[in-house]
């Protein structure tokens, strides 16, 4: 296998691009990926304040990394969970790649700001795991950007995760879903802009672009995950790509460019106010996630 571009060995084939990369050449690939990624969907502003939402995972770290390469200077948010070793183990990820590239990193630990951890928020909802740590991020990201000053909050959501998503939302017609994915979520009142700069990059390119560049990730899969339908799909997608390889990305790139629009609606939205415990913008007195919290508190 020789590289696309210089004929060098290979170390990477990327189906859906009909092209193989050295080392070197898939570095520039991915950068380029995000670049056009931040470009087609207008994410960041040049004066804009960046906060990536890191994780200590393969994406959240090669999401840093690629956008310092693109000279966006971000810093990093890391929540601590409370899930155990796995936990432990991504802290560790996550402050060792702020240390070795002087950055920074600010954390945010449930157990002792928030006063539960998501296996005991799981265990008071009766629902997946996945629903109240996600809950959790989105509100405490959005909660420290915007008491901080940050403008943008990049994730690291990448191809497999939105077409997953995505393939979700169209089996249920879930279209109140459908009308909000996207790859920029303006900001609003009380609310920073949400971006993936990943969504041009697949799962399989970030685990090897952090292996080129030699960044440590947590490698395990959350312990927590079993029931969340989205790995289903993404096998489920997975095998569709094997079969046709760029199924997954036409899937995905498609509907940004031609299907959501189809889903907004002339409704106005639901009026916002600020949660009477925290502040947050929520449609009802208390947001969702201080009901979450006084769920957990009452538990014995
Ligand atoms: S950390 Fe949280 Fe994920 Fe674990 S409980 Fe689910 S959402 S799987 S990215
Ligand atoms: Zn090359
Ligand atoms: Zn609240």
């Amino acid at each position: 296998m020789k590289c696309t571009v210089c004929r060098g060995p290979a170390v990477i084939d990327v189906r859906r691009h009909n092209a193989a990369f050295c080392p070197e050449h898939f570095t520039l690939h991915c950068r380029d990926q995000v670049r056009r990624a931040l470009h087609e969907h207008a994410m960041l502003r040049p004066i804009d304040r960046v906060l990536v939402a890191v994780s200590g995972g393969k994406d959240s770290l090669a999401l840093w990394d690629l956008l310092a390469a693109l000279d966006v200077d971000a810093d990093g948010l890391h929540l601590r969970l409370g899930i155990g070793d796995y936990s432990e183990e991504s802290t560790r990820a996550a402050r060792a790649y702020a240390t070795a590239h002087a950055r920074t990193l600010h954390e945010v630990d449930l157990a002792g700001e928030v006063g539960f951890t998501v296996p005991a928020a799981a265990a008071a909802t009766h629902r997946v795991p996945c629903s109240a740590c996600g809950l959790s991020k989105r509100h405490l990201f959005n909660g420290f950007a915007v008491e901080h000053g940050y403008d943008v909050v990049a994730t690291g959501h990448n191809l497999d995760d939105e077409a997953a998503v995505l393939l979700g939302n169209v089996l249920r017609w879930e279209t109140e879903y459908l009308a909000r994915q996207a790859p920029v979520l303006p900001a609003g009142a009380g609310f920073a802009r949400k971006v993936k700069p990943l969504v041009r990059l697949g799962e399989r390119e970030l685990a090897a672009y952090c292996v080129i560049r030699r960044i440590d990730y947590q490698v395990e899969e959350c312990p927590m995950a079993a029931g969340n339908r989205h790995l289903s799909y993404k096998e489920l997608l997975n095998e569709l790509e094997h079969r046709s390889p760029g199924t997954k990305g036409a899937f995905l790139a498609g509907f940004f460019e031609r299907g959501r629009a189809r889903f907004a609606t002339d409704e106005p939205a639901v009026p916002l106010r600020r949660c009477v415990e925290c502040g947050a913008p929520t449609p009802s007195e208390v947001c969702a996630f201080c009901r979450l919290r006084a769920r957990v508190a009452e538990r014995p």
